[in-house]
């Protein structure tokens, strides 16, 4: 079957906000993380459709310290850019304030430093920039009132020259462009192509009215003017099976060509539809006409991404798959596996149907959890040779089916298969044990979508103890069901 990169996620899962960069031959590429610790996922390619995960951005405390709020603070929206031999991520601790932090590393794999902080630039999304002089223009979504003096509801994109060695900006935050008109302007990116400075945005939410526009002037700090055809990327109003596309970053090829990054989402079932594996990263290519960018979305992609997994816990260090919503990470347990806590070990879901089965260990209370947020999940969980299923939306919490459970090891099976309603799947639990596999009780997985949620995450597959007792994941195993 032939993919194409429209329909086809080249990072499926929820792997938002893409920044990339190039150094030679290899692309690094970085995605918002949000609640979830280690924060911000690092990406090595060699040619932008298949993508290796090398780890995460924000690996300590003291770059990202446990313990988020609620669902949809903590990281957003960073930008990579790699500059005489060394990377900077930039990026926004919003559980901060909105703080704007850069880290460095000579190695993508990391170890990253520890975050250098810009007072007095409140806002979201900032990029990091270098004119011809070699000054470090530091460019984002300024949500300051003070930016705004005329008022009005839209932030609007600001900039502001720093010095990155002393860690210091060097003037107050400027504006530079308001947008094309849509509702928030932000996700800014700046780009120098021959004469012209390049003022990538996206704009309209980043809900179904997403897009991606453009401004260019002949200097960095400005004044822009907006391509006559913006939105330049954009599905809304369309029947295309991905949608709320935006927040794009561009890439040169070494043979001068240009690439961009961007998200989307693929909503599925009846009105509204509904996503739930969060928004996704996706690939589109540039042409330039007249000097502006033109984005076609024909790729064709070689494979979809090998999106299955097994793991034993059995290698000295945890996959960086792995994430934490209360950004604690379990060790390794003594009998083989890992030990679980309270708080939940993760993998974030990266197909529209799979199957994920977790082996454990029967002697403690251990629970499978199917997790949008805090407030919106669906659990398996083993205790006391039964099973029981949970559910949580909102404010409500229900069993929803259980069973019997026989044997020292058992295996939690959750599986998301064809919606049975009018919702994007039905997410069905069960179990294997010494009596064999069956089913317990399935959910419409409408209710753990974000549509229903709200916020900017996807789903992600949760391991932890039920009791006070630690408990014991001896194996994980993921696989993609059918072709998405
Ligand atoms: C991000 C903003 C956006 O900071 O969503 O899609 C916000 N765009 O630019 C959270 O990811």
């Amino acid at each position: 079957m032939v993919r194409d990169a429209a329909t086809t996620p080249v990072l499926p899962g929820f792997f938002p906000d893409p920044s990339v960069c190039r150094v030679g031959e290899d692309y690094y590429l970085v995605n918002s993380s949000f609640e979830y610790a280690p924060g911000i996922p690092i990406w090595h390619s060699r040619d932008l459709l298949t993508w290796t995960q090398l780890g995460n951005v924000l690996t300590r405390e003291t770059q990202f310290p446990a313990g988020v709020s609620a669902a949809s603070r903590g990281i957003y929206a960073p930008t990579i850019r790699h500059r005489d031999g060394t990377f900077f991520v930039v990026g926004t601790n919003v559980e901060r304030g909105g703080e704007q932090f850069i880290v460095t590393a000579t190695d993508p794999a990391g170890p990253w430093s520890d975050p250098i902080v810009f007072p007095g630039l409140g806002g979201i999304d900032p990029d990091l920039a270098w004119d011809d002089d070699g000054t470090c223009f530091l460019t984002y979504c300024a949500l300051d009132e003070a930016l705004r003096p005329e008022g009005g509801s839209l932030p609007v994109i600001a900039q502001a020259r720093v010095d990155l060695d002393r860690g210091i900006r060097l003037e107050d935050p400027r504006v530079v462009w308001r947008g094309s008109g849509l509702a928030h302007p932000e996700g800014p990116h700046l780009y120098r192509r021959g004469p012209w400075w390049y003022l990538l945005t996206a704009e309209g939410g980043t809900e179904r009215g997403h897009a991606v526009c453009v401004a260019r002037s002949r200097a960095i700090d400005g004044p822009f003017e907006a391509a006559p055809a913006n939105p330049v990327f954009s599905r809304r109003s369309t029947g295309f099976p991905v949608q709320n596309t935006g927040h794009a970053d561009l890439v040169e090829r070494s043979d001068g060509s240009w690439a961009m990054v961007y998200l989307g989402v693929r909503p599925r079932g009846f009105t509204p539809g509904f996503h739930v594996v969060g928004r996704e990263t996706f690939l589109g290519r540039i042409a330039w006409v007249d000097d502006w960018p033109v984005v076609h979305t024909d790729d064709v992609l070689p494979d979809r991404a090998d999106t299955a997994f097994i793991d034993d816990f059995s290698s000295a260090r945890l996959h960086p798959r792995w994430v934490s919503p209360q950004g604690a990470l379990p060790g390794p347990h003594p009998d083989g596996g890992l030990a679980l806590g309270s708080h939940e070990v993760a993998v974030r879901v990266r197909d529209l149907r799979w199957r994920f089965e977790a082996r454990v260990d029967a002697s403690a209370a251990v629970s499978l959890r199917v997790r949008l947020d805090e407030r919106h999940w669906c659990e398996i969980s083993l205790g006391s040779g039964a099973a029981e299923v949970r559910a949580r939306i909102g404010p409500l919490e229900a069993s929803v089916g259980s069973g019997p459970a026989a044997g020292d090891v058992v295996t939690l099976v959750v599986e998301a298969v064809d919606a049975t309603h009018d919702g994007p799947d039905d997410l069905r639990f069960g179990l294997i044990d010494a009596d064999g596999e069956r089913w317990i009780a399935a959910l419409d997985g409408r209710y753990l979508s974000t549509e229903v949620a709200g916020g900017f995450t996807g789903r992600v597959l949760g391991l932890s103890a039920r009791g006070s007792a630690p408990a014991r994941v001896v194996s994980a195993r993921y696989l993609p069901l059918g072709e998405d």
